[in-house]
């Protein structure tokens, strides 16, 4: 117990040194350059925060394995040991045409399960993290177990591409609920589930889009998998994906279900 808050609070720190560097970043003019289309971009400082994050955790840990989304860490193909999942710059369209509306995001595993997930709100500094074993904190309080709140009473956030096409019946569940909303950026959906402003959200997300969500999002009490109900894969392909409390998550899945 005594290791993982240590780890907590070691990695705690790195996360807030990288986030004054985005800062500092920011001022200067960004290098962007699109990956697969021109909604799919890539900035000089997704790519330096994540060698940044790389290089400490391989100083530190030479022994462990690391995902990272702009491929700077290794290529894990099982889950065996300590597994780190890097999101350098979660948000990075935000982060270009916003210059907000962003998080650095890291999930730590071991043998597949979930240990400690850290997303950090980079301007807002609102930095959540934590785990089943060390508790969850924002910005250094304790947050509780997540009310049961059901789907008719709390917002969702969805993915605007699987809402606009009801994929998987995500615009059903968007107008079951109180309201939808759409914010492009995985973590700050993540954020806004922890501290109990939405009771959902689904989209189509990756390890590194999750992997932090998840371990914290069961360490609060909330459930969460891919949205045909299978478990995430922490080193598998982009899925669509669920988080939600535990009667919002039976009433997204009986909704799926019923779409067929
Ligand atoms: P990124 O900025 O780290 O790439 C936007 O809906 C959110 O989903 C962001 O967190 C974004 O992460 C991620 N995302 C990236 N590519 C996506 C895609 N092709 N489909 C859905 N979500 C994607
Ligand atoms: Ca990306
Ligand atoms: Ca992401
Ligand atoms: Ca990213």
């Amino acid at each position: 117990m005594a290791d993982d808050k240590q780890l907590m609070a070691q990695v705690k720190q790195w996360i807030l040194e990288a986030g004054e560097e985005v800062k500092r970043k920011l001022q200067d003019p960004l290098i962007v350059e699109q990956k697969s289309s021109r909604t799919d971009l890539v900035t000089n400082v997704d790519k330096e925060t994540e060698a940044f994050l790389v290089e400490k955790i391989r100083s530190h840990y030479p022994a462990d394995q690391i995902l990272g989304e702009e491929g700077l860490g290794d290529k894990p193909e099982t889950t065996d040991g300590r597994v780190w999942i890097i999101d350098p710059i979660d948000g990075t369209i935000n982060f270009v045409k916003q210059r907000e509306n962003f998080c650095i995001m890291i999930g730590i595993f071991e043998d597949g399960l979930g240990k400690l997930g850290f997303i950090y709100d980079v301007i807002k500094d609102e930095f959540v993290y934590g785990g089943s074993g060390t508790g969850v904190f924002l910005n250094g309080s304790p947050l509780k177990q997540i009310e049961d709140v059901p789907l008719s009473e709390g917002l969702v956030g969805v993915n605007g591409t699987m809402f606009v096409n009801n994929y998987m019946s995500t615009r059903n569940v968007g107008l079951a609920s109180s309201g939808f909303r759409i914010l492009g950026c995985a973590g700050l959906d993540f954020l806004h589930m922890f501290m109990s402003r939405q009771c959902a959200y689904v989209s189509n997300l990756a390890p590194w889009d999750f992997a932090a969500g998840m371990v914290i999002g069961h360490a609060l009490g909330l459930r969460c998998s891919r949205l045909d109900g299978r478990e995430a894969d922490i080193i598998g392909e982009r899925v669509p994906f669920v988080i939600a409390t535990p009667s919002a998550y039976e009433e997204i899945q009986a909704l799926v279900i019923a779409a067929g």
